[in-house]
């Protein structure tokens, strides 16, 4: 086990990269400002008020459409290699569709990028980070077969005006939930889990592959930058013996319903994930298998489109079967109504302020593996680990505790199992609109005040903490003792 107070071998490789992230409807505000078109979270907190905690609403949040220089700053005083921020789709194109870019969005994120350079920050764009134009949602949103063509309309948009100076790009943010989710609870919160989830994980994978493809043979030969998709990877190991085969299960389900399609050597669904759903959608009456099935061409189109795996990582799970009076539950990241199989978490991991979240530094190393396990030798970057906290203290030594033990865990990934990690990214430069959680749960390295009309932002102690780590490239760092409250290493 690795011990911060004493040990040498905590220096980061070369060339290894940190930064920040962000979304652009938990930050911006601006909602209805200038031509900006409505998206389908302005939709569901107009129409579902209670729908979030605290009926908030991320109609001002921290205001970065008009503080995003303070935020550049921020993460300029932090010393960050990159800032992970995303676009905003109705604020782009009013319209949905790419026949009319709004001059203010444009200049809006031109200046963003701008400014980040300036300051030698990269910009990491992601293009989709849940809030689709209200219109497209409409018209089927990601039910419908064409939004793979429309995103790619909206993505060459981004590519021609920003991609000779942004030189990352990730297509989707974490499509399990836009699809898991957005069709169980999560806006557009339509209630069809057997059949539109399902759809739109299709969709999402055509989207994302169409984007990158046309990144590779359009724009890469111009700009020489990286395109790939994000997904988040909960860990999710055996209750007891004997459920060792339903955890591999498990992850098929989960991740591997985005993943495999893209990163496994043969393309396609995973396979016992599809043979599960066929044979299931027959005996429920189906005559075609609620997961749709991929053509020979569809699956050429998504398979290797990636340039590196994207991964967010927060928390870890146990699995066993359904007993059989048990009700399963998407929210809170309770199972697979679609397995019959039910999450869980040890006693032993502490709790934090999201009810889906609790700490387990050992499974971000555990699923790192999985992921070489599962898909070779690839480069991956960490795009989103973080931690909540219902408490806007600056001083927040949890929050420093979750970071330095999960770097832990992936730095004895890095160095003792090879894993290549190029970058990590913290969860979030500050506190903003956390989702259906309101602004209850704060994952802010800075603190934001909502109270105040101009959400002054301050450092929390944890922001110097992962400013002195990446000023040292190492967990190492000289000013340790500031940061812990348990010296007894
Ligand atoms: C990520 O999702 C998101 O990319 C980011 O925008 C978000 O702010 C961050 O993590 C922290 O949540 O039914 O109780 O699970 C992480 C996974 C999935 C957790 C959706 C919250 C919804 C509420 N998230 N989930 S719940």
């Amino acid at each position: 086990v690795l011990c911060v107070c004493q040990c040498q071998e905590l220096d980061f490789p070369p060339g290894f990269q940190f930064g920040v992230g962000s979304s652009s409807y938990q930050v911006e505000g601006g909602w209805n400002v200038s031509d900006k078109a409505e998206s389908i979270w302005d939709r569901y907190i107009l129409e579902n008020p209670d729908g979030i905690r605290n009926r908030s609403t991320g109609k001002m949040a921290c205001n970065s459409y008009r503080l995003w220089q303070r935020d550049i700053d921020m993460v300029a005083e932090m010393g960050l290699d990159f800032y992970r921020f995303s676009i905003s789709w109705p604020r782009i194109l009013p319209t949905g569709f790419s026949n009319r870019i709004s001059e203010d969005g444009k200049n809006y994120y031109n200046n963003l990028i701008n400014g980040l350079l300036e300051k030698g920050i990269q910009p990491v764009v992601t293009i989709y980070h849940w809030d689709l134009p209200q219109r497209l949602q409409n018209l089927g949103g990601w039910t419908n077969p064409l939004i793979a063509d429309w995103f790619v309309d909206y993505a060459r948009v981004l590519f021609t005006l920003y991609g000779d100076r942004v030189k990352t790009w990730h297509t989707i943010n974490e499509p399990w939930i836009i699809c898991d989710f957005g069709y169980v609870f999560l806006p557009p919160a339509i209630s069809d889990y057997a059949v539109g989830r399902l759809l739109c994980n299709k969709h999402v994978l055509l989207a994302h592959a169409k984007a990158w493809r046309l990144y590779d043979t359009e724009f890469r030969p111009k700009y020489n930058g990286q395109i790939a998709i994000v997904n988040q990877l909960t860990w999710i190991e055996p209750a007891g013996q004997g459920d060792e085969d339903i955890a591999e299960l498990a992850f098929q389900d989960t991740i591997g319903r985005y993943t495999y399609p893209i990163f496994s050597k043969e393309g396609g669904w995973p396979q016992r994930i599809q043979k599960i759903i066929a044979k299931k959608s027959k005996e429920e009456g189906y005559d075609f298998s609620r997961l749709p099935d991929f053509t020979q061409e569809e699956v050429e189109l998504i398979r290797g489109t990636y340039d590196f795996f994207g991964m967010n990582h927060y928390t870890s799970r146990i699995v066993r079967k359904r007993r059989n009076d048990e009700t399963i539950h998407t929210y809170i990241l309770q199972g697979s109504r679609e397995l019959e199989i039910v999450f869980e978490t040890r006693p032993e991991w502490k709790n934090t302020s999201s009810v889906w979240f609790k700490e387990f530094p050992q499974g971000f190393r555990r699923i790192l593996q999985w992921v070489k396990r599962s898909f070779g030798d690839i480069k991956i970057y960490v795009t989103e680990n973080g931690y909540a906290s219902d408490s806007s203290s600056l001083e927040d030594y949890n929050r420093i505790s979750y970071l330095r033990s999960y770097l832990e865990q992936m730095l004895l990934a890095i160095k003792e199992d090879g894993i290549n990690v190029l970058g990590y990214t913290v969860w979030t430069l500050m506190d903003n609109f956390e989702w259906i959680d309101g602004y209850h749960s704060k994952f802010g390295l800075y603190y934001v005040n909502f109270e105040c009309p101009n959400r002054t932002r301050t450092p929390r102690l944890s922001a110097k903490y992962y400013a002195s780590v990446a000023k040292s490239h190492s967990l190492n760092i000289p000013d340790q003792d500031k940061y812990i409250v348990d010296k007894s290493c």
